[in-house]
């Protein structure tokens, strides 16, 4: 499988994080691109022009990085790290949504604050800012129950944080939400994230 990332994005993390956790970083072909070269390749294999995209050896192509996640974890012969089934399969299925949703409000806060004046919208920054809040408050008080190894949820919640951090995007976060600092903290150790931290 060959697999179309960039360095900073969350959710192609996700992916070499899951690569990495089942121990099959290495059987995939990775293309770290610029975020120039995303937007100039990347639309001709996936119409929606984002990274991650994943092309198999038969030619398929998958995206978005839940698909490409859960296509790694099938390929994974050891633990799993979204559980085949039972009502932990959907936990850790709507953590990994969260996390997601998570990456995305930070995403879309941050590019927003970053538009010129006049086009900028502060009514988008605030929507986008009270979801971003409104996640981590959830998570803060999961945080104590979470997954220790990580799955599929836990791994997606600390690439969107790792974003957030990355970006500053809500400053002193730690101390406001000290549960999942601490939690976070702890999952940074693993070499996993230490492997695929933005640069
Ligand atoms: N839901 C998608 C989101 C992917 C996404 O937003 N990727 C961003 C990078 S973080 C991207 O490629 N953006 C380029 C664009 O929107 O044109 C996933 O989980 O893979």
């Amino acid at each position: 499988m060959k697999c179309y990332v960039t360095g900073n994005s969350p959710f192609a993390r996700k992916v070499r994080v899951a690569s990495y956790e089942t121990g099959l970083f290495d059987e995939v072909e990775w293309q770290m691109i610029t975020r120039e070269k995303r937007a100039e390749i990347i639309p001709g294999i996936n119409p929606l022009g984002k990274v991650p995209v994943a092309i198999l050896e038969s030619g398929d192509v998958l995206f978005d990085s839940p698909v490409i996640c859960a296509y790694v974890d099938s390929l994974n012969n050891g633990p799993k790290l979204i559980p085949e089934k039972g009502a932990e399969r959907w936990a850790v299925l709507t953590l990994e949504a969260l996390g997601d949703g998570l990456g995305e409000a930070v995403i879309a806060a941050s590019q927003e604050d970053q538009r010129p004046g006049e086009k900028r919208s502060q009514g988008v920054v605030d929507r986008q800012a009270g979801k971003t809040k409104a996640a981590l408050a959830v998570l803060d008080a999961a945080a104590g129950d979470f997954n220790d190894p990580p799955l599929m949820g836990e791994i997606s919640v600390a690439c969107a944080l790792g974003y957030m951090e990355f970006r500053d995007v809500v400053p002193g976060w730690r101390d406001t939400y000290p549960k999942l600092a601490t939690w976070y903290v702890r999952i940074l150790k693993r070499q996993s994230f230490i492997r695929t931290a933005p640069d």
